[in-house]
């Protein structure tokens, strides 16, 4: 709280939200929301955002933009539709990618929710130009979802944050490592949902892919808050250690952001925010944080993460170590 007993403004909105309408689609669609955002080499903004045909099917298609707020040029058809043919995971759809630039790859990798017959997994894609991509397939097995990987190797190993659901466990956030992108294996539970009335009981996930700071790893989260009116989808922040990043070191009790604007309090799915992706600005302090509003449209907002930092150094609990 400061002085006038208000709660600190962390992230800001645009005043262009939504700056992504299902009406401004080149084709017919029923909502746009949930995209991954990457900067391209020539300094404009690429978001794969998830499109919701009007079938109830999700594909994922790029819009581009010189200043990541509007006069997005978006692809004239999807960019990257289910093949259910070639991979029956995604027989009902491609979902929530998340994009990792890997400077040793060259290469951007997808991290995105493929759903079929057996639930919502984790499957992955390679590209560099959003044109083309290579396909890894289902790297993590249904139910989970909510993944993106790390930028680098971690003790020479590639290292991949996602949200595995089990009836005995419930959603919690998980860490798994790979020599190749393809086999992954060392397991680790990273935070755990709480209980009870807290606003990220029974059911947390990451949201967009972890940025990294001189700190270490800092993590916008959802928990989601079940009441009789249905669900509240809300970010608060976690900080995992840059080493060895299983291990939490600090994690948020309030929430930071939550569902306000009529565009997040009214669409498809009431009250959410969901942010897949970021760029940073030329500043290096500055993130643009895009987020999917009442899974129907898409929204920006803005931070500092020199100040995201500060207030989770203030404001946060140490993770507890006996959570495991
Ligand atoms: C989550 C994800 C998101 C969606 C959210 C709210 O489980 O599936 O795609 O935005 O629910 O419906």
């Amino acid at each position: 709280m400061n002085s006038a007993g208000k709660h600190e403004i962390l992230i800001r909105r645009h005043e262009k939200n939504p700056i992504l309408r299902p009406e401004d689609w080149p084709y017919p669609i029923n909502s746009v929301f949930n995209a991954g955002a990457t900067l391209l080499a020539d300094g404009s903004t690429l978001l794969l955002c998830r499109v919701e045909e009007r079938s109830g099917i999700s594909h994922l298609c790029a819009a581009r933009s010189l200043n990541g707020i509007d006069g997005w040029v978006i692809d004239e058809l999807p960019t990257l539709k289910p093949d259910p043919l070639n991979h029956p995971e995604e027989l009902w759809g491609i979902e929530d990618p998340r994009i990792t630039y890997v400077p040793e790859l060259d290469s951007h990798v997808i991290a995105f929710t493929s759903f079929s017959r057996g639930g919502p997994g984790v499957s992955l894609a390679v590209t560099r130009d959003f044109r083309s991509f290579e396909r890894y397939g289902v790297i993590m097995p249904p139910e989970d979802k909510d993944a993106a990987l790390l930028p680098r190797r971690v003790s020479g190993h590639w290292a991949l944050i996602h949200r595995p659901v089990s009836s005995w466990q419930g959603a919690n956030i998980w860490i798994s490592y790979s020599p190749d992108l393809r086999h992954w294996g060392s397991h680790r539970l990273v935070m755990r949902a709480r209980e009870g009335a807290w606003w990220d009981a029974n059911k947390i996930g990451l949201s967009p892919p972890p940025i990294e700071t001189s700190k270490g790893w800092l993590l916008i989260y959802h928990g989601v808050r079940q009441s009789a009116a249905g669900c509240l989808y809300r970010l608060g922040l976690a900080l995992l250690d840059a080493d060895i990043p299983e291990r939490c070191l600090l994690r948020s009790d309030s929430w930071i952001f939550t569902p306000e604007e009529p565009y997040e309090r009214q669409g498809d799915v009431a009250n959410v925010v969901f942010p897949c992706g970021y760029t940073i600005a030329p500043d290096g302090d500055t993130i643009n944080l895009y987020y999917g509003c009442a899974d129907t449209c898409l929204g920006l907002a803005t931070a500092s993460i020199r100040s995201l930092l500060d207030w989770l150094e203030r404001h946060g609990s140490p993770c507890d170590p006996h959570q495991h």
